[in-house]
């Protein structure tokens, strides 16, 4: 496999205006009549070269000539014509077999349903074509299948034509008039039920909506109706997008590879996040669907109407995209909560992969794989990008320079450069130095040291940025970091931010711009010793590092305006008290007492609270060691769960019983935050782990009246041996055996199981009927979180190792793009004692050492080891 480099980018010699597509379904062998306007823009005899992939070329014709073989050259990725003309209409002919495409790239089935997924590089699996983001096409799609097994025939854009055919088939004409690259093109037949609505624009257009489902799962997407409709009219708000087409149709699929896909006008989706009912879906689905669907229908204007260049700019459309849902979800929820949980998901994932062996930018400068680079650092440190770009210029300038953005290059495929240019053009700000953060990897540390001058009432804050190397990036330049900054009395008052040289008292909240490696900000007027609140709504994508006392941070826990710098405060209190447990230390009664308060101000936000009951996870603990003790870490962490609990039990048995009423489900924040609150208050309730806590624990799971609180009764049973748990989970796969989505929950909390015969567990489970390796669903809640069982996985005798290991390479031969992603369960391998490295070293070189290894695996395996 070779790679690809940004700074080889060509522009394409060919425009394609127009492509027909005429398909013929069949699983076995469908056929596929492409009609393509070609018009030459680079140079003069230049050959026409097309990608394609697992391919049966039937013909090639160039203005209606077919060709003979000797006038093409057919590689197996690559077909070459090298006469052609300057304007040409090529028609070519392929033949593909839908059934046997278990990578789910390009066009294929899954129970009894035709459906595409051509983003990065699956259309080159349905035709031969241009399949680069940067060439453009308007598509009319024609689908002809049988009419009983496909009654329903989708593509992108507006139905022009439909009918029946002889044969029992019947068609369909599709025509999208938007230029589009081949990536967002879609296709969908088969037999589904749909929801209809529709919404009228804020120029008063009426838009049909239509959601597509197994038949019998209509009621199950009224919440992504309603998430659709709140996305449309938010996204028209906050950033002034309106839908373009009148048809905006959505379809729910059940083996998809990702979550979801933007195709225009026809998005797909991973039925996990699409379908949702109160007795199916928890709190946490309901959430993540309504942030997908409104994902996806953003990405309408910032990725269909406005795509990339090429893949390098990958960021430019899902950074933004993430940006933009999570406002959305802000608006919708808690802000507070919603930057809790961002930020949580942001140091887990994208801080790990800037530690470790897979480190990139956000605009990455080569890859093997595309596939491969769908990750954190592209999503979710481009949406952190995004969010201190919006800092640094305010809200209103923000809004300049998104608007010029989108009127800009309307139409094009553009580059992180035009975007960035868009902000300077609309602020007159200088952002050279802010590029850096597109173009360096790493996650920068930032600490503060502070003097205060009692007799001067001066305090003297110095900020260092400090980036350490990342692989191909020895060498680091000093960052363009805001630092949101708050400044909190001992007796618990903000104090004024004024800074030296300014003529007024200064605001209670200000955003400092670090630039140099270490610079010093002198405030004035400071009444009192200061205990810096640093990095307020986390306002940089950086470990921001202040010297403060247990003293401190409970005290911050406690009076920080900031929300989220008050949870900060009880997460770092938290883990540093639990690595101090590791080495021998008495809980922190500082910590412990802190939780006094925060039960007793639950009720005023619940979400919140909760949050502040959540401790930080075992591998957000890991991040802090030199070298992770998986087995001392969850022995810290349940012992100081446990003290937590010891001190507070009847605040716990209160709280629980004042939360317990029997209101009839919604999915709303506050119904969600009241269940997360006493979820939390269970988790404290059954710390024990001993008869009494299962006791508790059936009993929250027998009188569950919706998923959430199901999943947090078998949550607190799964970490226990007990008849109780064996009932319980025996009760939960009968009653749900005909629901795949809900039996991954199953699978999930018994693969996230403490229990020591975890991997046995799993092993079994890899033979239930149920668990299906096409599947990535399946997989993915399987084998995806016992991987992310850091006591368990990382079992010292290596047998959680080699249950990964074995099913990554046997995946890897069925769905190479998933079995890739898998691997990154491998990806910390380097911050462990010697003996697991060798446990897990050994599991990558076998892995390098499999015979027809794909690229995606060969791509992450091979820099792993690196
Ligand atoms: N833009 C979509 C990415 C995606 C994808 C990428 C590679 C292989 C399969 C895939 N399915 C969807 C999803 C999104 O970010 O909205
Ligand atoms: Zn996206």
């Amino acid at each position: 496999p070779h790679a690809i480099h940004l700074k080889d980018y060509r522009a394409p010699d060919f425009r394609v205006p127009e492509v027909a597509l005429d398909f013929f379904l069949d699983p076995q062998a469908t056929r596929v009549a492409a009609r393509m306007r070609m018009v030459r823009t680079g140079a003069a005899g230049a050959p026409l070269v097309l990608n394609g992939e697992a391919l049966k070329l039937v013909s090639v014709a160039i203005d209606g000539h077919p060709l003979k073989p000797d006038q093409y050259t057919l590689e197996p990725e690559l077909l070459t014509i090298p006469d052609v003309p300057d304007k040409f209409i090529l028609d070519v002919v392929t033949e593909i077999a839908p059934a046997d495409n278990t990578l789910l790239s390009g066009l294929y089935t899954a129970k009894g349903l035709f459906c595409t997924q051509c983003e990065a590089e699956g259309f080159r699996r349905i035709t031969y074509f241009f399949d680069r983001p940067d060439v453009l096409a308007v598509y009319t799609t024609r689908i002809e299948a049988d009419k009983k097994l496909y009654p329903v025939l989708l593509s992108n854009g507006n139905l022009m034509e439909k009918g029946d055919l002889a044969n029992g088939k019947h068609f369909a004409v599709w025509n999208d008039p938007f230029p589009k690259p081949s990536y967002l093109f879609a296709l969908v037949a088969g037999d589904l039920g749909v929801l209809e609505d529709s919404i009228v624009t804020m120029s008063g257009r009426t838009v049909d909506l239509k959601i597509f489902v197994e038949h019998g799962n209509e009621p199950r997407a009224t919440y992504a109706m309603d998430s659709l409709k709140r996305a449309m009219k938010w996204d028209e708000e906050a950033y002034g997008r309106e839908y373009d087409l009148d048809i905006f149709m959505i379809v729910a699929v059940s083996a998809f590879n990702f979550g979801a896909m933007e195709n225009k006008g026809l998005n797909i989706f991973n039925d996990r996040v699409l379908l949702a009912s109160p007795e199916t879906a928890t709190d946490d689905d309901y959430a993540r669907i309504e942030g997908v669907v409104a994902h996806e229908y953003f990405h309408n204007w910032s990725g269909d109407r406005i795509t990339c260049r090429d893949w390098f700019q990958l960021s430019l459309k899902e950074g933004f995209t993430v940006f933009r849902d999570q406002g959305f979800s802000a608006d919708m929820r808690s802000k507070a909560v919603k930057r809790i949980e961002d930020v949580r998901a942001l140091r887990l994932r994208q801080f790990q992969e800037d530690a470790g062996p897979l480190a990139h930018p956000v605009q990455p400068q080569s890859y093997i794989t595309i596939d491969n680079f769908y990750t954190s650092t592209i999503y979710e440190k481009g949406a952190e990008v995004i969010g201190m770009l919006k800092t640094l210029v305010g809200d209103e300038a923000y809004r300049k320079a998104t608007d010029l953005y989108f009127s800009r290059h309307d139409g094009q495929a553009a580059t992180v450069e035009d975007w960035v240019k868009c902000f300077e053009d609309a602020t007159g700000r200088d952002l050279a130095q802010f590029r850096l953060w597109y173009r360096q990897a790493g996650t920068p540390t930032i600490t503060a040291s502070g003097h205060y001058d009692a007799a001067k009432k001066t305090y003297a804050l110095t900020l260092a940025q400090a980036l350490k190397p990342t692989p191909g990036q020895p060498e680091k330049l000093p960052m363009h970091i805001p630092v949101r900054l708050g400044m909190v009395g001992k007796s618990g008052r903000a104090l004024p931010l004024t800074l030296e040289g300014d003529n007024a008292p200064g605001p209670e909240e200000r955003v400092l711009e670090l630039t140099a490696p270490q610079q010093t900000f002198v405030f004035t007027g400071v009444e009192e010793e200061p205990l810096v609140s640093m990095g307020r709504r986390f306002s940089a994508p950086a470990e921001f590092r202040i010297e403060q006392s247990a003293a401190d941070r409970t005290h911050l826990m406690a009076h920080d305006p900031d929300s989220f710098n008050r949870w900060e405060a009880g997460q770092t209190a938290a883990r540093t008290a639990i690595l101090a447990m590791m080495k021998g230390a008495a809980p922190d009664p500082l910590y412990v007492a802190a939780i006094g308060p925060v039960l007793e101000r639950a009720l005023d936000d619940m979400a919140f609270a909760a949050n502040m009951l959540s401790l930080p996870l075992e591998s957000e603990i890991a991040m802090a060691m030199d070298v992770v003790d998986p087995d001392a870490i969850h022995a810290a962490r349940v012992a100081l769960i446990r003290a937590v609990a010891a001190a507070h039990r009847g605040a716990f048995d209160a709280l629980y019983g004042k939360l317990s009423d029997t209101a009839a489900f919604s999915p709303d924040a506050a119904s969600a935050g009241k269940r997360a609150l006493r979820n939390a208050a269970l988790r404290f309730l059954t710390a024990a782990d001993d008869g009494a806590a299962a006791d508790l624990a059936a009993r929250h799971y027998r009188t569950a009246t919706n998923m959430t609180d199901m999943v947090a009764g078998l949550a607190a049973l799964a970490r226990m041996t007990s008849p109780e748990a064996d009932k319980a989970f025996a009760h939960f796969h009968d009653r749900f055996a005909k629901n795949a989505l809900v039996l991954d929950k199953w699978f999930g909390l018994q693969a996230t199981s403490p229990r020591a015969d975890t991997v046995e567990r799993v092993k079994a489970l890899m033979k239930d009927s149920h668990y299906d390796l096409k599947n990535p669903n399946r997989v993915r809640a399987l084998i995806g979180a016992f991987s992310g069982n850091q006591l368990r996985f990382h079992a010292a005798d290596g047998s959680g190792y080699t249950l990964v290991g074995d099913v990554i390479r046997q995946l890897d031969g069925v769905n190479a793009m998933v079995a890739a992603r898998m691997a990154g369960a491998f990806e910390t391998w380097r911050r462990f004692d010697p003996a697991r490295q060798a446990l897990m070293r050994a599991e990558l070189e076998a892995t390098l050492k499999t015979p027809g290894l794909s690229s995606n695996m060969f791509e992450v395996v091979s820099k792993m080891l690196a």
